[in-house]
């Protein structure tokens, strides 16, 4: 008997195979979940219509999380082929390439605001939707953060303070969907390697930066990321949330 057994679960972010959000959707469909699947842009359909097939999923929606049509639209189909839901699962971030390089302090206004917009608001405007379909069962809302959200890392930016405000906006949805019987918690994950670190200048010498100075002496795996997952969606963090647990080797525990 898997511990999502008789779930649904709403997985927002698969890109392709090596997406953090496709190995946490593995390890949800392992223990018995009923998956649907979000995608952002019609040239990734073609991607996770397959990934999503694969898992038994015939529920793939458009949701880009700037557009609140489309996010209207990915709900009201659930509501209509699911009636309810029990785990939504955001693993998603953007902002542009120009604003991951050089200066900070450079960061335009309107390369902040998309930052924000999509990494650290959608949170809010899917907790939002996924909230009515989520009553009258223990809910549970699941983001994925990074440790510069915390400390400062060269060229990571703007997406820091992106990363900062999702944390924070965790322990405040927290705080208010308690009542609703809603879990909110994130997972800050070591560097993996993905699509959305692809074309980041030196994202090698990161893995071995973390593989050198980690107590465990190596970088996580997504799979690593969707164990946790897991333990945090399911039955067994009944007692856990607004929390940010880091899935990074023990990185975020060393001064020096
Ligand atoms: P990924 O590229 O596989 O996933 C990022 C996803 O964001 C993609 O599916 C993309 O379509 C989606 N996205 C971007 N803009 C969107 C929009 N407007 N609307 C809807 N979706 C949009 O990369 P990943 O590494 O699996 O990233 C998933 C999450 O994990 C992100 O929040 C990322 O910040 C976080 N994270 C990644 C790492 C890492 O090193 N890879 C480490 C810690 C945290
Ligand atoms: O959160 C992230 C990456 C998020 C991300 C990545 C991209 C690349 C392509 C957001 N927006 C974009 N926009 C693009 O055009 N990570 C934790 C991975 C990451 O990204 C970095 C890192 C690490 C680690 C960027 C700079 C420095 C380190």
């Amino acid at each position: 008997m898997g511990l999502f057994e008789n779930k649904k679960a709403v997985i927002c972010g698969v890109a392709n195979e090596r997406s953090i959000a496709w190995a946490i959707a593995q390890h949800l469909h392992r223990e018995g979940a009923e998956l649907a699947f979000t995608y952002a842009g019609d040239a990734f359909r073609e991607r996770v219509e397959p990934l999503a097939a694969s898992l038994g999923s015939k529920l793939v929606l458009s949701c880009d999380v700037t557009k609140d049509d489309e996010i209207d639209a990915a709900f009201e189909r659930l509501r209509d082929e699911w009636g309810g839901m029990d785990v939504l699962v955001h693993s998603l971030a953007f902002a542009n390439k120009e604003e991951l390089k050089g200066r900070f302090v450079d960061t335009s206004r309107e390369g902040f605001m998309l930052a924000m917009n999509v990494s650290a608001y959608s949170l809010v405007a899917l907790s939002r939707r996924a909230l009515p379909l989520m009553a009258g069962r223990s809910g549970n809302v699941l983001t994925l953060s990074y440790y510069g959200a915390e400390k400062v890392f060269p060229n990571y930016n703007v997406m820091g303070v992106a990363k900062a405000a999702l944390e924070s906006t965790v322990q405040y949805l927290a705080a208010d969907l308690g009542k609703d019987g809603v879990r909110v918690n994130a997972i800050s994950a070591g560097p993996i390697r993905t699509l959305a670190a692809m074309g980041i200048g030196d994202f090698r010498e990161i893995l071995n930066h973390v593989q050198s100075r980690s107590p465990l002496n190596k970088n996580v795996t997504a799979d690593e990321v969707g164990k946790t997952a897991v333990y945090l969606c399911s039955d067994l963090a009944s007692g856990v949330t607004g929390e940010v647990i880091h899935v990074d080797a023990g990185y975020h525990v060393i001064g020096m």
